[in-house]
Formats: C-alpha cells, sequence, structure tokens
C-alpha cells in the first residue's frame, strides 16, 4: 500500500518518464511566474501580450514535437501534454496561442511543407518572433469545413486566394497564416497556402467583445485576390485530411490544457470551502460540497489518465483519430462540469474574476466548441461504432 495523494490519486507523475518531469516542472514554473501574474489583466482589457510567444519561444515550448534540426524540441506527444496542461491551468487562451503556434502552424509546415518552407519558417515559429494562425473555420462553414466557399485560382507563378476565414486565433497579430482553400489548379481540392502579412488583398480584422478567451486575441481572414506564390503552397497536403491531420495533434493537446484549467477550478473549490464557514462550520465539512468534490477529483483524475494512454499511443505510432475525439470531447465536457460547479461552490465570490474560476468557465465554453464542437466528436464516435454517417 501506498498513501493516497488526493492531488494526483492515480500517482500520474511516477508514470512520467524523468524527461517528462523536468518539461512538466519548467513549464509549470514559467507559467505561474510569468503568466499567472498578468492573466486578470490581460481577460479584463481583452489583450494578448505578443511578448508571451517569445517568452514561450526561449522556452522551448512551441513546436515540442518538432524536429530539433527545425527549431523544434523534438520531444513526444506526453511532453506536449504536460505543457498544454500547465499553460491551460492559467488561461485557456494562452494555451490557444500555444497550440495554435505548435500544432496549426509549425505541425503543417513540418508535415505537407518543402524543405524550403522548412527552412524559411519554423526556426522563427519556435522562438516565437514570428506568429502564425491557421484559416479554417469560415463564416458559414464551421462544423463542416468541407463546404468552404475560399478559393483559391491559378495564376502565373502562383494562387489568387479569395474568401473569408473566422474565428481566428492570433490572425490580427499573425506574421502567416495557414490558409486552406479549394484550389482550381488541384480538381478544386482542398489546399493549404502560406500567406504573409503585408501581402496584398491580405487583412486580418480583430473580433471585439468576446466574454470567453478575452486574454487571448482573435480575428478574421478576409482574402481579396491575394496573391500567393507557387513556392508557398504545401505541396504534401490535398484534401480534408490536411487540416484534419492538424486538428488532431491540436485536440490532443486540448485534451490535456482542460485538465489543467479543471485543476485550477477544483483546488480553488477545495480551498475556498475549507476556508470559508456557514453555519458555524467549514463548507468543506457538509456532505455536499465532499460529493461534488469527489466527483470532481475522479472526471479529472480519469480525464488524465485517458490523457496520458492516447499520448503514449501516440508516441508508439499506435493511435486513431477517434481516440482523440474520445478525449477531447470527455475532458473539455468534464472541466466544463467541474469549473461551473466550482464557480457556485464559492457562492457571490464565484462571479468576481479576481478568484479565476468564472473566467475558466467561460473559457471552456469556448473549448468546448472549437476543434470540433462536443456533438461534433459524439458524431465521429458513432459513426465509427455503427459505420453509419450521421452528420447530415
Ligand atoms: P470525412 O468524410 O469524415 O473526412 C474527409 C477526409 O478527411 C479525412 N479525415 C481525417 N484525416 C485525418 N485525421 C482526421 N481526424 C480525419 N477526419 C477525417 C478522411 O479520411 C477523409 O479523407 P479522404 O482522403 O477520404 O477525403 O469529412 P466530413 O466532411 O464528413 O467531416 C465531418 C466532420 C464533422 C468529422 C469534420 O468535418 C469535423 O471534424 N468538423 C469539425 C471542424 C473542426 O474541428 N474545425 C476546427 C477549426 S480549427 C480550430 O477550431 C482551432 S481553435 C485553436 C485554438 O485556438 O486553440
Ligand atoms: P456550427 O457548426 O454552426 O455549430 C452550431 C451548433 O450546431 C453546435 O452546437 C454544433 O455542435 C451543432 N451542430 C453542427 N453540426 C451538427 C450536426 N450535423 N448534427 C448535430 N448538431 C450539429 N477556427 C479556425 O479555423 N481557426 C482558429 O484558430 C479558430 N479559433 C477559434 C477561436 C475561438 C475563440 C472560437 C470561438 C472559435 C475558433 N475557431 C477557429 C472556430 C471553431 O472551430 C468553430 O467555431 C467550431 O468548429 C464550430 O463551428 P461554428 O461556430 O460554425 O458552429
Amino acid at each position: 500500500m501506498t498513501p493516497f495523494q488526493w492531488q494526483d490519486p492515480f500517482l500520474i507523475d511516477q508514470q512520467l518518464t524523468d524527461e517528462e518531469r523536468q518539461v512538466q516542472e519548467a513549464a509549470r514554473a514559467y507559467c505561474q511566474d510569468k503568466l499567472q501574474t498578468r492573466v486578470l489583466k490581460g481577460f479584463r482589457e481583452e489583450h494578448f501580450d505578443k511578448e508571451i510567444m517569445t517568452e514561450m519561444g526561449e522556452m522551448g515550448l512551441l513546436g515540442a514535437t518538432v524536429a530539433e534540426e527545425y527549431g523544434g524540441a523534438a520531444m513526444g506527444h506526453v511532453a506536449y501534454g504536460l505543457i498544454a496542461r500547465e499553460v491551460e491551468r492559467v488561461d485557456s487562451g494562452y494555451r490557444s496561442a500555444m497550440s495554435v503556434q505548435s500544432s496549426l502552424v509549425m505541425h503543417p509546415i513540418e508535415a505537407y511543407g518543402s524543405e524550403e518552407q522548412k527552412h524559411k519558417y519554423l526556426p522563427q515559429l519556435a522562438s516565437g518572433k514570428m506568429i502564425g494562425c491557421f484559416g479554417l473555420t469560415e463564416p458559414d462553414h464551421g462544423s463542416d469545413p468541407g463546404g468552404m466557399l475560399t478559393r483559391a485560382k491559378k495564376t502565373e507563378g502562383g494562387y489568387l486566394l479569395t474568401g473569408q476565414k473566422m474565428w481566428i486565433t492570433n490572425s490580427p497579430i499573425a506574421d502567416i497564416a495557414i490558409v486552406w482553400a479549394k484550389s482550381d489548379a488541384h480538381d478544386n481540392k482542398i489546399k493549404g497556402f502560406i500567406v504573409e502579412r503585408g501581402t496584398e488583398g491580405f487583412t486580418t480584422p480583430t473580433i471585439e467583445g468576446k466574454v470567453s478567451l478575452r486574454a487571448s486575441i482573435t480575428g478574421e481572414i478576409v482574402l481579396d485576390n491575394a496573391f500567393v506564390p507557387e513556392e508557398n503552397l504545401l505541396p504534401k497536403a490535398s484534401g480534408l485530411g490536411g487540416p484534419f491531420g492538424c486538428l488532431n495533434k491540436a485536440r490532443f493537446g486540448i485534451a490535456w490544457g482542460v485538465i489543467g484549467a479543471a485543476e485550477f477550478c477544483w483546488h480553488a473549490a477545495r480551498q475556498y470551502t475549507l476556508d470559508r464557514k456557514q453555519f458555524g462550520r467549514p463548507l468543506a465539512a457538509t456532505q455536499l460540497v465532499q460529493l461534488k468534490l469527489a466527483n470532481m477529483q475522479t472526471e479529472i483524475t480519469l480525464g488524465l489518465q485517458a490523457a496520458l494512454q492516447v499520448g503514449r499511443l501516440m508516441d508508439s505510432g499506435n493511435w486513431a483519430p477517434e481516440m482523440i475525439s474520445l478525449i477531447k470531447r470527455n475532458n473539455c465536457g468534464k472541466a466544463l462540469d467541474v469549473s461551473r460547479l466550482a464557480r457556485d461552490m464559492h457562492g457571490g465570490n464565484g462571479i468576481s474574476d479576481e478568484y479565476g474560476v468564472i473566467r475558466h468557465m467561460v473559457n471552456l465554453e469556448t473549448v468546448n466548441t472549437y476543434e470540433g464542437t462536443h456533438d461534433v466528436h459524439a458524431l465521429i464516435l458513432g459513426r465509427a461504432q455503427t459505420d453509419i454517417q450521421a452528420f447530415f
């Protein structure tokens, strides 16, 4: 027997390698020292501090799985997940910035790009000196990106891109955008393009007034006959499998990240109910509160163990996208439940941004929606077990 560790019931820490534990400790120290201290201001002022990207770059937190020759850290998926968990323990918006850069910008360039593209962009992206964004969603095509309207028209020396992308993390501050468009030169198949800031006909208006992910910057991408040279086409991606290959990585990171947000809310609720007295004794002495704490602990522990297992399977090459749908869906839904419970357990104080729980709660509403909504992942899992497509 061993003493029960309430914060880590399944001894996840012991299941990590030494290298993974070091990554976790370094990421935690940076996030608590440098991110936790600025998140309240960022959230209140709806502001994302670009320096965060260079700081993360210096810490080696960008492109964790990308090869060292391109500036990445060449670590495994579990290490990437651990980074996401520490960043999102502070704020889902900061994790968004990290995962878009790593999984949705660096990964497609590494997986689908030419050697020239890899050398030109990846080291700069890994350092955070260059910021990227990923444009798949459109105003009228969110869950069904296959219906996208953005077009690439072949012209001399390249392509003219026209269309609109919506809800794009980091687009207003991005130096490059990975844009997915149907290309007339490729039988109307979806192709990926690297669009550089400064391209005529390429603009990125900011979306204001978000109630969720306020410490992250979100915008549109508007393309009006924007010329993209041939050398900026991602040569090895064709069809929806291109963007989905990136989403597999990002969704995996999210499944870890939301556990960090849920852990923050659980620990805060535990401490608050230990400190707060009503009816002459701590709230934590009541059966209802202990039931809620036990439920939080159980869901977080199961979600974390599942994420670790999928990470190990990804590292050994023994994985399927549906595994990622399962943990993305489950962990986001459960983290949202935990945050709502924690908000409630803080009583009136729970609605104050000073306590952090309502910020996590509203953030998790977005995380439950982006990268495939909770219900879309249910349909992916339903299809996998019935062989029946139920999207339409
Ligand atoms: P379907 O027929 O299922 O598939 C079309 C083609 O794509 C391939 N594919 C995959 N390949 C690799 N990994 C996956 N996970 C894949 N899923 C599908 C598939 O094999 C097929 O290939 P081929 O060669 O046969 O053509 O396509 P469908 O149109 O029926 O898709 C349905 C559905 C619902 C599964 C899919 O469209 C979906 O997942 N929708 C959700 C959309 C989504 O996740 N959008 C995310 C936008 S990016 C974002 O939110 C970033 S937020 C980042 C942040 O801030 O952190
Ligand atoms: P819809 O697809 O219109 O869905 C609306 C509702 O209908 C949902 O509840 C959904 O589950 C349900 N629904 C849809 N289809 C079905 C069906 N067949 N059966 C049953 N129910 C269904 N996208 C990017 O490309 N890049 C980014 O960087 C990015 N960042 C984002 C940042 C933020 C803050 C947000 C909010 C979104 C971001 N997105 C990004 C977009 C995100 O991926 C989409 O919002 C998401 O895929 C859902 O699409 P939608 O908003 O059009 O909703």
